[in-house]
């Protein structure tokens, strides 16, 4: 099994199952006992949402916020485990019912901003410097609501304030084309990067690239990928899996597309991902009809099926693939990769 390849996940991918049309289905489990999986299933690190470090953030002052996050420094700590990146969970306030840094009412922009400063304390308390910025009211319902020249001003705006704020945050923007919004104003990883550039500090901001969310946007994850590598700006990566089309499925990596998962591995594998020290970050979610106490099994599938692919992607004729390239016999390397990920030959 190939080691060099260090993975976590976030705690909401353990989770009751609710969905929009129906209740929950698993009981709730204990952020503790969530924690004390980490290392049993084989993951180094936990994606933070700054209120699962610290809940109810919002009611709480910056010593007592600090105070909470040290705690949780010290429960990591004892389960041999770190902190991978935090993210401001601005989606569930009822503030940012229509946005937070793209809202209409400037209060509710500057409550954002605040917020994603608190995100920072709790980061940083917990050893962190990687922000990730899912931009998810960010956008519209009807175009004519908001005006998306102000809206990519006031996004550049909050990027800004947020660096001016820490100097030691880096932030990897996570685009997503849409839900829960119809349309949001960062759904490319090329709209992440060109955000980012625009900012006082481009050094600092980068990518974190989620399977389904560039198959939602119609576009190949592993090109998505690439593109960010080329710019070395890949700082994080949501493996997961997406049927066509649809809602925001969060299946198991490889489940559906196990070709394009190939694919990904491919990339990260040619562009170096796993030297740079970097995570591999799942966004699963288990099946609604799985019980409780084996709805973690969708977070070992996925690693197991990227690690089987990274051996596919070792073990790959890399002569043949330059003798069929020199050839421009695409159908010959086609059938050799089909035979390859078939173990038919
Ligand atoms: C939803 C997103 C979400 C984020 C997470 C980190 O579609 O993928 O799960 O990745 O909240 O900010
Ligand atoms: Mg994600």
């Amino acid at each position: 099994m190939p080691a060099d390849y260090r993975f976590s996940f976030g705690p909401w991918n353990i989770s009751e199952g609710g969905d929009p049309f129906g209740p929950t289905v698993r009981p709730t489990v204990a952020f503790a006992d969530k924690l004390a999986l980490y290392k049993k299933l084989g993951f180094e690190a936990v994606q933070f949402h700054d209120d699962d470090a610290v809940p109810d953030i919002e009611s709480k002052s910056p010593g007592q916020i600090e105070r909470e996050a040290k705690e949780m420094k010290k429960l990591l700590k004892g389960e041999g485990l770190v902190c991978e990146l935090f993210a401001p969970r601005l989606w569930e306030d009822p503030r940012g019912v229509d946005g937070g840094f793209t809202a209409n009412d400037p209060a509710v922009r500057k409550w954002a901003i605040e917020r994603s400063k608190k995100s920072i304390d709790v980061g940083h308390a917990l050893g962190c410097n990687l922000m990730v910025l899912w931009l998810a009211r960010e956008g519209t319902y009807i175009r004519e609501s908001k005006n998306s020249i102000d809206s990519t001003k006031h996004l550049l705006d909050a990027v800004n304030k947020i660096l001016d704020y820490s100097k030691k945050v880096i932030i990897a923007i996570e685009p997503k084309p849409n839900e829960p919004m119809d349309q949001a104003y960062i759904p490319t990883i090329g709209h992440a990067l060109a955000l980012g550039m625009m900012s006082k500090d481009p050094r600092r901001v980068g990518g974190l690239i989620e399977v389904a969310h560039s198959l939602l946007a119609g576009l190949d994850p592993s090109d998505d990928m690439g593109f960010a590598l080329a710019a070395n700006k890949l700082w994080s990566v949501h493996l997961n899996d997406q049927n066509g089309l649809k809602y925001d499925q969060d299946k198991s990596f490889g489940s559906s597309n196990l070709r394009h998962a190939w694919n990904i591995i491919r990339v990260l594998e040619a562009g170096g991902y796993p030297k740079s020290g970097r995570y591999i970050g799942l966004d699963v979610k288990a099946m609604r009809t799985q019980k409780a106490d084996v709805a973690h099994k969708h977070l070992v599938n996925s690693k197991e099926i990227f690690l089987a692919l990274v051996e596919k992607v070792r073990t790959w004729d890399t002569k043949f693939e330059k003798q069929c390239i020199a050839n421009r016999d695409y159908e010959e390397l086609e059938i050799g990769v089909m035979r390859h990920l078939m173990g038919s030959r």
